[in-house]
C-alpha cells in the first residue's frame, strides 16, 4: 500500500504561501489514490518555479530545458509505455517557450498528463507578463498593461481533439488530486491547467480574487462530451471562471499506433547492434 512518506523527497524553495504547495499536495494525494509505486512514476519538467516540483517528489524524475517538457515525456512514454509519465510546467514553459510543442503532443495524443502550474506570470524570472496575463496588469516590464490577447490553453486543447482537457484551483486541494487522478488514469493526451496564485508577482489573480469567481463544472450538471459546449465553457472567464473537466472523449494513443511498439515496450525488447549495423551501411 502506498503512502504520501513514499513519495517525500527535501526541501522546497518557493514562497511560502506559493500555490504551487497545494500542486505538489494534489499531486502526492492523486498518485497514492491510485497505489502507483514511486518507481511507476516518471515526472518530468523544464524551467521555472513550477519545473521545481519534482525535486520535490521522490519518484523517476526528468529536469531539462525550458519549454522543452513534452518531447522528452513523449519520448520516455515511447520508450516504456507502462511508465505513468506526467509532465509539470509553467503557464510560460508549456504555453509560451514551448507552445508548439503543446500544440503537436495535442494532435500526437501520447498518453501523458501534463500538469499546467497557471499563475498568469513568470514567477521564476521575477514578474514578466506570461502568455496568459491579464490585459491590462501591470508589471516591471509591461509598465503600461499588458496589450497583448491572452493565451487560451483550454480551448486551444479543444480545437485540436485533445482526449481529457480540465482545470483545476490550487486553492481546491481535494478537487484538485481527484481531477489529476482522473487525468492520470485517461488513456491519451490529458491536460490539467490550474489556478496558482504567484503571491509575490501576480497582485491581480489572488487566492481571494480566484475564491470569489471559481465554481465546479459538475455541480451544475455539466456534460463533458459535448465539444462545442466545452469550447463555450473556455470562453467564460471573468465573474464566473469554471473548474473541472470540460472534455473528453477516447481516441487512439501515440503509442498503440507505434508498429515498433507491437513486440512490447522498448525497454524490454532486445537490442540487437547487427540490425543496427545493416541500417547504417543502408546509409553509406
Ligand atoms: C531558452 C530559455 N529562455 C528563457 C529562459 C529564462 N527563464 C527561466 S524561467 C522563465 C519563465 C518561467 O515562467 P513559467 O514557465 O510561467 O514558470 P513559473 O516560474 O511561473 O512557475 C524564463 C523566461 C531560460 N531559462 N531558457
Ligand atoms: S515567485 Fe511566485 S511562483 Fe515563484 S515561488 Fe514565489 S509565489 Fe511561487
Amino acid at each position: 500500500m502506498v503512502t504520501l512518506d513514499d513519495y517525500k523527497a527535501g526541501d522546497t524553495e518557493w514562497c511560502p504561501g506559493c500555490g504551487n504547495f497545494s500542486i505538489l499536495a494534489a499531486v502526492k494525494k492523486a498518485l497514492v489514490s491510485l497505489d502507483k509505486e514511486p518507481h511507476e512514476v516518471l515526472m518530468v519538467s523544464g524551467i521555472g518555479q513550477s519545473g521545481k516540483l519534482p525535486h520535490y517528489l521522490k519518484c523517476n524524475t526528468f529536469n531539462g530545458l525550458h519549454g522543452r517538457t513534452l518531447p522528452p515525456a513523449t519520448g520516455a512514454k515511447l520508450a516504456n509505455p507502462e511508465l505513468t509519465v506526467i509532465a509539470v510546467g509553467g503557464d510560460g514553459d508549456s504555453y509560451g517557450e514551448g507552445g508548439n510543442h503543446f500544440i503537436h503532443a495535442l494532435r500526437r495524443n501520447p498518453d501523458i498528463t501534463l500538469i499546467a502550474h497557471d499563475n498568469q506570470i513568470y514567477g521564476l524570472t521575477k514578474g514578466q507578463a506570461s502568455p496568459t496575463s491579464e490585459p491590462g496588469m501591470k508589471t516591471k516590464i509591461q509598465t503600461h498593461g499588458v496589450i497583448n490577447t491572452p493565451f487560451n490553453p483550454l480551448a486551444v486543447a479543444i480545437s485540436l481533439g485533445c482526449t481529457f482537457v480540465s482545470r483545476g484551483f490550487a486553492g481546491d486541494i481535494e478537487h484538485l488530486s481527484s481531477l489529476i487522478a482522473e487525468a492520470v488514469e485517461h488513456p491519451g493526451f490529458s491536460l490539467v491547467d490550474i489556478l496558482q496564485p504567484c503571491i509575490s508577482f501576480n497582485k491581480l489573480n489572488t487566492y481571494s480574487w480566484y475564491k470569489e469567481r471559481v465554481y465546479k463544472l459538475e455541480d451544475e450538471g455539466y456534460d463533458p462530451t459535448d465539444r462545442i459546449k466545452a469550447f463555450e465553457k473556455t470562453l467564460e472567464w471573468g465573474e464566473r471562471i469554471p473548474t473541472g473537466v470540460f472534455y473528453k472523449h477516447d481516441s487512439t494513443s501515440f503509442e498503440s499506433k507505434q508498429p515498433v511498439l507491437e513486440k512490447g515496450p522498448l525497454v524490454k525488447q532486445k537490442y540487437d547492434p547487427e540490425e543496427l549495423i545493416d541500417v547504417m551501411k543502408s546509409f553509406m
